[in-house]
């Protein structure tokens, strides 16, 4: 971070009330970074006692818990809101209605950064890509920060001086008040619904994502999904991935007559299949735009395939537990939507079929208004059982059942994941049970039940292990 003169810090005193929404690890990043800029900060959190509060620097003097101050909003200068609080939350939108700016953690991070941004969105696959990148980056001795919705705040990132490359996860409610990011590379990686509760529609849900773009040099897009073309700035240098055989330049899939399949640039193979760790067909696209979003950053190809192939994949995505009583049990806790779901269920579905194997689906939790009977035909082809647990297991229920749902998937109502356990072993043990394995892919948040995603992958892997134990 560069060293503020008595005269910078005079003039961010004097610049106004600086009101942070919401104290979490976002807000706290905002507080300590514009209190060291020599801003007036305040903080406001719905909770009466939030958890970082004794964090807080000393010179955060105005602390309002237990409802978000709208007061306090009115008073404001400028407003730097937590992604989790929603710009409709009543106190925002009146101090937006005033005309006063909002904007996010991200928004200060991009006006003070002076190192390339590699800027990642995407309905799914954010984490993984964002994963791969940074570390293409730092095995080819690029000093690189990696944050963001990733779980690092991205103002942190600023605290090392040395940063030669800023590799940032962006979720939906970081963009939707962040203007001009100015990315060296930016992607949409994929557009599937999710947090429509939030957004309103997929005409919202796309609008926040594609702020990505905003003043972005160079973009990398997904061939198989129009919804993340950039819709302006078509000269921009750009990208492609997919899952055909690439034109000259792009990244793409070649598959050679023994069905041996490659990950190319062009006509050139790049890499067999079969020597990534991470595995599915998703999983090759997200290989893809690591390699694509690494070119544009300007890093060299060979050392980008190389990490590629020690990459062992994330904890929660569709990570293989234990195998119990003959059933493999995959945890996919991180499948928090039902695009993600339709990719676990296909990837795994595609390894059990050609041994006459199905799949158990485990769903449910908080739906955020999604459409679950898009899952129907993916559930049709590989799955002959699902479980239900969570706050709107009925509803996801009813969603199926309203669609063409095959008769011979049986469904059942079990609340929670310990009750689940009791059914796998009830619905699995006779000799004519089709079931091979067993995912947790809840394509639903787990805040009704669990702190998190983590959370409630980790409890499943409990009950999986105990199982394992026990027999
Ligand atoms: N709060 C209120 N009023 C409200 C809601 C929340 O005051 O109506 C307060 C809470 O009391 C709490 C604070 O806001 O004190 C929490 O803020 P936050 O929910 O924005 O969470 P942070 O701790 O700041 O974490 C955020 C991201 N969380 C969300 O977007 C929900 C983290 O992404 C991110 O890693 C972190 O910033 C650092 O950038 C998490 C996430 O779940 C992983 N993201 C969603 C996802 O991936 O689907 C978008
Ligand atoms: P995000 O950070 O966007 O949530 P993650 O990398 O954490 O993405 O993966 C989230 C979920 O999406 C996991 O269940 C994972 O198996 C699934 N997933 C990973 N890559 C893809 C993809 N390309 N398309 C659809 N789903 C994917």
């Amino acid at each position: 971070m560069t060293t503020l003169t008595a005269t910078e810090t005079l003039l961010h005193k004097g610049s106004g009330l600086q009101v942070v929404v919401g104290l979490g690890q976002s807000g706290l990043s905002v507080a300590n970074y514009l209190t060291k800029q020599g801003y007036h900060v305040a903080v406001t959190d719905s909770q009466p006692t939030p958890a970082l509060a004794g964090q807080l620097p000393a010179a955060v003097d105005i602390r309002q818990f237990g409802a978000i101050d709208a007061e306090l909003l009115q008073q404001a200068a400028r407003i730097i809101i937590s992604p989790g609080i929603s710009l409709d939350t009543d106190a925002v939108a009146a101090a937006r209605r005033a005309n006063i700016p909002v904007v996010s953690d991200i928004q200060l991070f991009c006006e003070a950064c002076t190192v390339p941004i590699v800027a990642i969105t995407g309905s799914n696959a954010k984490s993984t890509v964002t994963t791969l990148v940074g570390q293409m980056a730092a095995d080819a001795g690029v000093n690189v920060g990696v944050g963001g919705n990733i779980g690092v705040p991205a103002l942190n990132l600023l605290a090392n001086p040395d940063m030669q490359l800023a590799v940032l996860e962006l979720s939906s409610f970081q963009l939707e008040t962040v203007t001009n990011l100015g990315a060296q590379v930016a992607t949409v990686l994929n557009m599937s619904p999710d947090h429509l509760d939030r957004h309103g529609d997929m005409l919202g849900y796309h609008q926040a994502k594609h702020r990505i773009f905003q003043g972005a040099k160079s973009v990398v897009i997904n061939r198989e999904d129009a919804l993340t073309r950039p819709l302006v700035a078509d000269n921009l240098p750009r990208l492609s991935t997919g899952i055909h055989a690439p034109d000259k330049g792009h990244y793409g899939l070649i598959t050679d007559p023994e069905g041996q399949i490659y990950l190319a640039r062009g006509t050139e193979r790049l890499l067999s299949a079969d020597k990534l760790q991470i595995k599915g067909r998703h999983n090759l696209l997200n290989a893809q735009a690591a390699l694509a979003l690494g070119e544009l950053a300007g890093l060299p190809l060979d050392s980008m395939l190389n990490t590629l192939q020690q990459f062992t994949g994330l904890e929660h995505r569709c990570q293989y537990v234990a195998t119990a009583a003959g059933l493999d049990y995959f945890n996919d806790s991180k499948g928090t939507n039902i695009g993600s779901t339709m990719a676990a269920i296909e990837g795994l579905g595609a390894v059990y079929a050609p041994k006459d194997g199905k799949l158990l689906l485990i769903l449910g939790g908080q739906g955020k208004s999604q459409q679950f009977g898009e899952l129907t035909p993916f559930i049709n082809k590989y799955v002959s059982q699902v479980l239900f647990i969570g706050e709107d297991a009925k509803q996801i229920e009813q969603h199926l059942r309203a669609t063409k749902l095959s008769d011979e998937v049986a469904l059942h109502q079990c609340q929670t994941l310990e009750n689940a356990f009791a059914t796998i072993q009830q619905v699995t043990i006779s000799s004519l049970s089709q079931v091979q394995a067993v995912l947790l892919s809840p394509a639903c948040a787990s805040f009704d039940q669990f702190s998190g995603y983590a959370a409630r992958g980790e409890h499943f892997s409990q009950l999986v292990n105990q199982l394992a134990t026990d027999i």
